[in-house]
């Protein structure tokens, strides 16, 4: 676990390296970014020098005439300055939202592909914050940052020539405190880096929390947690706002103190300059223009403190987002590039195949099984015996510690995992839907299917009644998750998705979660057709599915331990006997209460 929430130090020539090939494929617009803010720049600088000509050419030598020209020069300097900047900014933002979306694309895809068991370890809030607020901020520096770093450094060049220029002795007065500026920025590169790591590590917490807290909304409702969950909110919001303070006190103590050492410069030029002018060593105009240049070097200066700042969060950005990045993907755990036909015939073989989610916890131990095509195997056992364990590895969600597993006679593990999965259909253990409508839920098993197949599923699922009996019909929107259903109709939509997809392997994990007679027999129709002449393989809870099952087999604590039809293992008295039971029992119990599947609905 730990492996994924420290994010390793990411050093600057890595950063660069792997930061700026996003702007590769856009280098017209970024020349075009460039070339239009050294013009918004230059047009600046214009007003400097028409500021010295007004006063030793205008006000010196008295010459009214020359006003209005110099007030419309300075206003076409302005006026170009405004068009160019505005040019800018709208391929600035054209340039950095192509960056931006690019890298986003890049981090999604990576992390759709991560294994599952990524997912278990991560809070998706903090997920989401990587691709979201991360990404943002790696853009920010990669596209204004450059922009920035080329035009500052440009412009600090450009004035430096003119005050050399004008005065080598008032330039050199002039440079001094850059020392301090230099040791400064060191300064702050080293200290204020750590502190943007911790807050970024926040703001994913915080998110965490909001979005863990979205999810559980119903619960925090019925146990009636809204004050616990709000202080627990007060204490991650506290603590992200600890970590800004952190580094805003960082911020804090160094800009103002290096405008402070950049003004210096202003002071020793003012010290050294105005008896330069009262001996005529100098105009003036001169010394003012000078003194307005001097403006033109600090400000850019001041810059790159600003820089500074967007380079080292975004290097604590890019720490989470390589960390993500670096991940090996699913696909690269298959061994072989050869997929599997178009349909296998679905024999499915377990050999000798252990596994556990953590190290020195076994949670199958030496699995052995194998079913025909078109044999239907029940799964039965207490809960957390391994189960649905045992089904994820045939998706290849997980990998076994040792064993292996075969379809048709080939090893899954050198299967390329897409076409692993499309042999296979899961109908799992909690339905999920996707926030869309239902119709486009149905052709998530099959995108392109066609109107008659989709309506001939959702039939065969038994749910095209109450869809059609819907206002909006399939066009009706589900929600998130699902929530605007019932279990029993997420349930048989998650079948009709299934059957639509048409793999020859089906997954069952049937929910726990029991509905009334009626729903179950159609649920239990929608499962025979699901399940008819493919090779499946059902988490059975309910007795019928067990029953009907050509073989049962019986896990306990990660262990086949009984293993044959219904009446082998009625007759052997053992665990299964047990298990039946007390299931036998629960269902009597529950008829008791619900008498029988066809009283009136209406009456409750
Ligand atoms: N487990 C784990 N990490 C996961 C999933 C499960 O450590 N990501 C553990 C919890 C259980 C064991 O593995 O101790 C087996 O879990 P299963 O989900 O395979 O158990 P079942 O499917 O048999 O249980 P149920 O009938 O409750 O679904
Ligand atoms: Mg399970």
């Amino acid at each position: 676990m730990t492996q994924y929430t420290t994010p390793r130090t990411v050093n600057v020539t890595e950063f660069m390296q792997r930061t700026l090939v996003y702007l590769k494929p856009y280098r017209i617009m970024a020349a075009a970014n460039m070339l239009l803010a050294m013009l918004t720049i230059s047009f600046y600088f214009m007003y400097p020098q028409i500021t010295q000509y007004i006063i030793d050419a205008v006000i010196a030598k008295r010459q009214e005439s020359m006003i209005i020209p110099a007030a419309v020069a300075l206003t076409g300097a302005f006026l170009l300055h405004a068009v160019s900047n505005a040019l800018r900014i709208a391929v600035n933002t054209r340039f950095g939202q192509k960056v931006i979306l690019d890298m986003r694309r890049d981090v999604y895809d990576h992390l759709l592909s991560l294994p599952t068991g990524f997912f278990d370890r991560h809070a998706s809030g903090d997920l989401m914050t990587r691709i979201i607020d991360d990404v943002a901020s790696v853009q920010r520096i990669l596209t204004d940052g450059v922009e920035r770093a080329l035009t500052t450094f440009m412009s600090i060049l450009a004035v430096l020539v003119i005050l050399l220029f004008k005065s080598y002795s008032l330039t050199a007065l002039a440079l001094l405190p850059l020392a301090v500026l230099t040791a400064g920025a060191l300064w702050y590169t080293f200290s204020a880096h750590p502190g943007y790591r911790s807050q970024r590590r926040e703001i994913g917490k915080l998110n965490a929390l909001i979005m863990d807290s979205l999810q559980g909304i119903r619960q925090i409702k019925a146990y009636g947690r809204e004050e616990f969950e709000s202080i627990r909110f007060s204490g991650q919001a506290e603590r992200l706002r600890q970590s800004t303070i952190k580094v805003m006190d960082i911020w804090a103590v160094y800009t103002p103190s290096m405008t402070f050492a950049g003004s210096l410069g202003t002071v020793l030029v003012l010290w050294a300059g105005t008896p330069m002018v009262m001996h005529g060593q100098l105009s003036l105009g001169e010394l003012v223009g000078f003194l307005f240049y001097l403006g033109l070097f600090y400000e850019p200066v001041g810059r790159i403190d600003g820089l500074n700042q967007m380079v080292q969060s975004a290097r604590a950005s890019s720490e989470r987002l390589f960390t993500i990045l670096d991940l090996d993907t699913e696909r690269k755990e298959s061994t072989g590039n050869t997929p599997f036909p178009e349909k296998v015939l679905g024999d499915v073989r377990y050999e000798s195949v252990s596994f556990g989610y953590k190290e020195g916890v076994p949670v199958l131990k030496n699995i052995s099984l194998h079913a025909a095509p078109g044999e239907k195997i029940a799964l039965a056992g207490s809960t957390g015996a391994g189960k649905t364990s045992m089904v994820n590895l045939l998706l290849a969600f997980y990998r076994p510690v040792s064993g292996k597993i075969f379809i048709d006679s080939r090893d899954i593990s050198s299967v390329p995992i897409h076409s692993l999965r499309k042999q296979i259909s899961l109908v799992s253990q909690e339905p999920f839907l996707f926030n869309g409508t239902i119709r486009d839920n149905l052709l998530y098993g099959q995108l392109e299917a066609s109107l008659e197949k989709m309506l001939a599923a959702a039939d065969a699922a038994n749910c095209s009644a109450f869809i059609e009996a819907l206002p909006e019909g399939y066009e009706t929107l589900v929600g998130e998750r699902g929530v605007m259903l019932s279990s029993g109709e997420k349930q048989r939509i998650s079948i009709a998705r299934a059957l639509l997809k048409d793999a020859p392997v089906i997954i069952l994990d049937e929910a726990t979660a029991s509905v009334d007679n009626a729903t179950e027999q159609l649920i239990q129709e929608a499962l025979d057709r699901l399940m008819k002449n493919r090779t499946s393989f059902v988490i059975a809870h309910r007795l019928n599915t067990i029953s009907n099952a050509d073989r049962i087999l019986v896990l306990h604590h990660g262990e086949i331990v009984e293993e044959g039809t219904h009446t082998e293992l009625l007759n052997k008295q053992g665990r299964y006997t047990r298990f039946w039971m007390i299931r036998n029992e629960q269902e009597r119990v529950a008829t008791q209460v619900w008498p029988n599947e066809t009283m009136d609905k209406e009456a409750f």
